[in-house]
């Protein structure tokens, strides 16, 4: 949630874009999908993909989703984009390829996960595009669960029973209580990149990321970095117990095609040694 504060503060798109703007931009195809590489860290084996929203538009060019998903989160657009992004996984899993054993991870926000039957119309997504629900993974941010009530609550236990794992994104900046990750089928958190950054240089991020990583153990919850973009920070992240890393160091966000004629070269992109 700061993230997206802090980003949609961008004074190129504030002036006077609307959910409609986004809306017509779905409608002319100027949206697309990046994808992210996410790697075992400790065999650096490739995991699975985050896909990551992205604009084109002709007259401010590329945008970042962290400008552009801030202005939509709450209107009826999000839902659009949620369709959208769902009908352009599914035919970039067709076009490509992709090896069943990779998951996918998808981004959600707190106004969709608040809509009842988000869960239900899932489900007809997973079953038509006849995806392995085991190799689909939910992204949340923290600042979703403070909108906890019955239709959150449903929609992500339908989910986590129908095999699709959620992930707790943003992890430490929200304003999640440990009771959701107690009471609600938290799969696992992802570390954010601003406690990563710093971490070979700043102890209080090295303590709070061994802290999180102890307590997701103690929980059975799985823990994934984000933004990692050293061999160092790569290193210290993989002793302190993390599962997954994901940053630059391992992959830029790119398109389906790029990222897997990458990993399926000779010697695959990210972490050597
Ligand atoms: O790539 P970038 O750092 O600009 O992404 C910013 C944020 O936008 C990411 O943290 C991600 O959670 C969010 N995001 C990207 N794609 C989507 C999407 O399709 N739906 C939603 N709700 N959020 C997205
Ligand atoms: O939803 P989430 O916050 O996980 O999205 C990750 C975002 O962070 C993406 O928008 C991506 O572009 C960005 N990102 C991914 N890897 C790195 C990295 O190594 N460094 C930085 N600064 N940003 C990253
Ligand atoms: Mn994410």
């Amino acid at each position: 949630m700061q993230n997206f504060m802090d980003r949609s503060a961008s004074p190129r798109i504030g002036g006077g874009l609307t959910p409609a703007d986004i809306s017509s931009a779905l409608i002319a195809q100027e949206l697309y999908l990046h994808y992210q590489a996410q790697v075992d860290a400790v065999t650096g084996k490739l995991r699975g993909f985050e896909a990551l929203m992205r604009w084109n538009s002709p007259t401010l060019g590329a945008v970042a989703p962290g400008e552009f998903i801030p202005l939509v989160e709450s209107s009826e657009v999000i839902h659009e984009i949620w369709d959208y992004l769902l009908q352009h996984v599914s035919e970039d899993r067709v076009a490509h390829g992709i090896p069943a054993d990779l998951h996918v991870a998808l981004n959600l926000s707190a106004n969709q996960l608040i809509r009842p039957g988000l869960s239900g119309a899932f489900e007809n997504w997973l079953k038509a595009a006849h995806i392995d629900c085991s190799q689909v993974h939910v992204e949340i941010t923290e600042s979703a669960l403070l909108q906890m009530g019955q239709s959150l609550e449903r929609n992500l236990w339908h989910m986590r029973d129908l095999g699709v794992s959620i992930w707790l994104d943003d992890f430490g900046t929200g304003f999640s209580s440990l009771r959701h990750l107690r009471d609600l089928p938290i799969t696992g958190l992802k570390i954010d990149q601003s406690f990563v950054c710093d971490l070979e240089d700043n102890l209080d991020d090295f303590r709070i990321v061994s802290a999180i990583v102890a307590m997701a153990n103690s929980l059975g919850l799985a823990v994934i970095a984000e933004g990692v973009e050293s061999i160092s920070q790569a290193r210290m992240l993989t002793q302190l117990g993390c599962d997954m890393l994901q940053g630059y160091l391992i992959g830029r966000p790119v398109a389906m095609a790029e990222a897997l004629q990458a990993w399926s070269a000779p010697r695959p992109p990210g972490r050597r040694g």
